[in-house]
């Protein structure tokens, strides 16, 4: 029932409550745009014989962050990065760290399928209660996002037997973070008429879909998800 009214209820995106909760989502949103342009550069680095390709990812990102950027301007809303820098600090140090180590497995898992899954989740929820402005430019880059999603599944599909045992760790390391960072915006995310439940369920959807891409079998999916829960 408290669905039902929600749905149905008016948005006021210009109402101090809105706008307050937009202040963080919006943030996460451009912050990790950019975290997500800087890490498929350096995964350009890492796959030299996908460098360019990856390049061309790096770009759509920060193209991704200026749309988000006239979002936040459009509803005249300043984003607060600090807040954003801290919500994405754990997937980022074990990126940065990974990426350090040369582990290209691992950086594909965070930034490929964990991340990208998330954003497809979070943009695929978002779009029907976005004002008419951020729909448009958000229907614009989820599209994108599955082929950032694809890059990696297909790397690591033609790389599967021996990637399986560093994705399992990397696994079992970062997906418990993903679900402390939905329990951060759970709050925000109900102020813009945004579900948590729908985004779990969304993002299971999209991560299991892609390990089976890869190769895990149904068993292995199931193992792999139940981490999550140990947040
Ligand atoms: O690959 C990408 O473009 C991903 C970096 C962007 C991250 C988006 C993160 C969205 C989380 C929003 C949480 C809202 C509840
Ligand atoms: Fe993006
Ligand atoms: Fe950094
Ligand atoms: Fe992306």
């Amino acid at each position: 029932m408290q669905q039902l009214a929600d749905q149905f209820k008016e948005l006021d995106f210009k109402s101090e409550t809105y706008k307050d909760a937009y202040s963080r989502i919006n943030a996460i949103v451009i912050e990790g745009e950019q975290e997500a342009h800087e890490n498929y550069i350096t995964l350009a680095e890492l796959l030299p014989e996908s460098h360019d390709e990856l390049i061309r990812l790096s770009k759509m990102e920060s193209r991704h962050k200026k749309g988000f950027e006239a979002c936040g301007r459009n509803l005249e809303v300043t984003p607060d990065l600090q807040f954003a820098k801290e919500f994405f600090s754990g997937l980022h140090q074990n990126f940065q760290t990974a990426a350090a180590e040369g582990k290209v497995v691992t950086c594909l898992l965070i930034q490929s399928l964990i991340i990208e899954c998330f954003a497809i989740a979070a943009y695929n929820i978002y779009i029907p209660v976005a004002d008419a402005f951020a729909r448009k430019i958000t229907e614009g880059v989820v599209k994108e996002e599955y082929s950032h999603l694809n890059f990696g599944e297909v790397w690591l599909k033609e790389h599967f037997t021996e990637s399986k045992a560093e994705l399992e760790l990397a696994n079992r390391q970062n997906l418990p973070i993903v679900w402390k960072m939905l329990n951060q915006v759970e709050g925000d995310a109900h102020t813009m008429a945004m579900e948590k439940d729908a985004l779990v369920e969304d993002f299971m959807i999209q991560y299991g879909e892609a390990l089976s891409n890869i190769g895990f079998t149904t068993r292995d999916i199931m193992r792999l998800s139940a981490y999550g829960l140990i947040a």
